[in-house]
């Protein structure tokens, strides 16, 4: 039988928990093998772990000649745990270093390397993203992902403690919920069914129960844009409140994005040095712009959009120079949203809509909610869809289904906000796009 390569050993310290104060305290650290210096009388490497990492120094004078050798035979990035003892040096980074007396190769990387995860030699992003574990050692790649952890954290905690119940709604739907155009069908035994797109109708329906809920979700989009702004599978936080209208939920939105950046800002500064990343938090209340006030700011800046298209993404970073960070747009033509949001009664070509932009980005979408089952049935057969496919939805309109709004951020738009990620990929672990399905 093998033994177990761990052995007795456990991790005792991180990296980072190894101060100058530890001097002479035994440790047993575990993570990987960065970067590895022969001086002749002295061998370094550097481990690396989730925290940060710290220099390992093997000088000949003071080691057993089998750590030397081991230190020799290690390839970077082989999974190993070090057993030693804290020393403070000065010259070392963090002026504290560990001298090893024993060393135990976990698992050993083949070489040579696709990538450098040390960052120093560049490589492509599709390079990166073919070798991705590799990829997220990266001190850069790290930032971005504990800053979107963070930022999911500091919305679920707002949403929570604001009495918001998390659902968990199906992924495998039977029809569209946004435009039928981006669908991704799916064989489902015997019948048709797609990937969702979006919990719009089942959250719109679980505000008859629970009131105010969330949810942390993937959204499959069969786009066909190839830009740097989409993906084909995406995170989305949703909300949807019963008993108020855009209005409020706008509300809702302008805290959950000042409450995002502030807790980034409070718990990332280490993150944001990596990624030489300021942010600024925005400022309540977040501007509200309409759709027709966007046009005539447009048209001033020499940009002239029809009434009733949608705005590209240079006109979009147009209106973010003008207006500077964060903004809402507010009350879109109807034709441009999807079937259940609730038209203007005095006008019902402009609906009760809203996006949030920042800078040249769309974050998320939103608006008041058709609670009447006629209104609804007549905006579906408007926008060509049939109303027997959203049989079971309809029910409930006869349920008391309250009068209801909430809206959906997208996940990996934010973080390139946050960490000025400048392709969206690089926000995504794994991401999906049209040429992309693996790793
Ligand atoms: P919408 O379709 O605008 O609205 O999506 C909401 C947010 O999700 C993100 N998003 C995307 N991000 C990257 N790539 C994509 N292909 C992509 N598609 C969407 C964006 C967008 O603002 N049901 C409504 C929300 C609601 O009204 O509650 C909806 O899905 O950040």
């Amino acid at each position: 039988m093998k033994p177990d390569p761990l052995g007795d050993w456990r991790r005792t310290h991180f990296s980072t928990e190894i101060v100058p104060e530890l001097s002479g305290e035994e440790a047993v650290l575990m993570g990987w093998v960065t970067d590895i210096r022969d001086l002749g009388g002295i061998k370094f490497f550097i481990l690396q772990d989730i925290r940060g990492s710290i220099q390992v120094t093997a000088p000949k004078s003071k080691v057993d000649p089998e750590i030397l050798d081991k230190i020799n035979s290690i390839s970077k990035e082989s999974a190993v745990g070090v057993k030693g003892k804290a020393r403070a040096e000065e010259q070392a980074p963090r002026g504290v270093e560990i001298i090893p007396s024993e060393i135990r190769v976990l698992n050993p990387a083949k070489i040579p390397l696709p990538l450098d995860p040390t960052g120093h030699q560049k490589a492509d992003l599709d390079t990166r993203l073919n070798s991705r574990l590799l990829d997220l050692r990266r001190p850069k790649s790290q930032a971005i992902f504990k800053i979107k952890h963070a930022a999911c954290q500091a919305i679920r905690e707002y949403l929570i403690s604001n009495g918001f119940i998390e659902i968990h709604t199906p992924k495998i739907v039977r029809s569209a919920t946004e435009t039928g155009a981006t669908l991704f069908p799916i064989s489902y035994f015997e019948r048709e069914a797609f990937l969702s797109q979006s919990p719009q109708l089942y959250k719109e329906v679980l505000t008859g129960c629970f009131d105010k809920v969330f949810e942390f979700g993937p959204i499959f989009r069969a786009e066909e844009h190839d830009t740097r702004y989409h993906l084909n599978e995406v995170l989305s936080a949703d909300i949807e409140v019963a008993f108020v209208t855009k209005e409020d939920v706008m509300g809702v939105l302008e805290d959950v994005l000042v409450e995002v950046f502030k807790k980034v800002k409070q718990k990332c500064s280490e993150e944001l040095k990596v990624l030489e990343k300021e942010i600024d938090v925005p400022e309540k209340p977040i501007p509200r712009i309409t759709y027709d006030e966007a046009l005539d700011k447009l048209e001033e800046a020499g940009k002239r959009v029809r009434w009733g298209e949608d705005f590209s993404i240079p006109e979009q970073r147009e209106l973010g120079n003008i207006i500077n960070g964060a903004y809402f747009v507010n009350d879109w033509p109807a034709d441009l949203k999807p079937f259940y949001i609730m038209a203007h009664k005095e006008n019902p070509k402009l609906s009760h809509a809203f996006d949030l932009l920042y800078d040249e980005i769309e974050l998320a979408s939103g608006g008041t909610r058709v609670h009447q089952k006629e209104v609804l049935i007549k905006q579906l057969k408007n926008k060509g869809l049939s109303p027997k496919q959203f049989k079971y939805h309809l029910k409930n309109f006869e349920w008391g289904l309250p009068p209801h709004s909430g809206w959906g951020l997208g996940i990996e738009r934010l973080t390139m906000a946050l960490t000025g990620a400048r392709n969206i990929r690089e926000c995504v672990l794994f991401p999906r796009d049209q040429k992309r399905l693996t790793p």
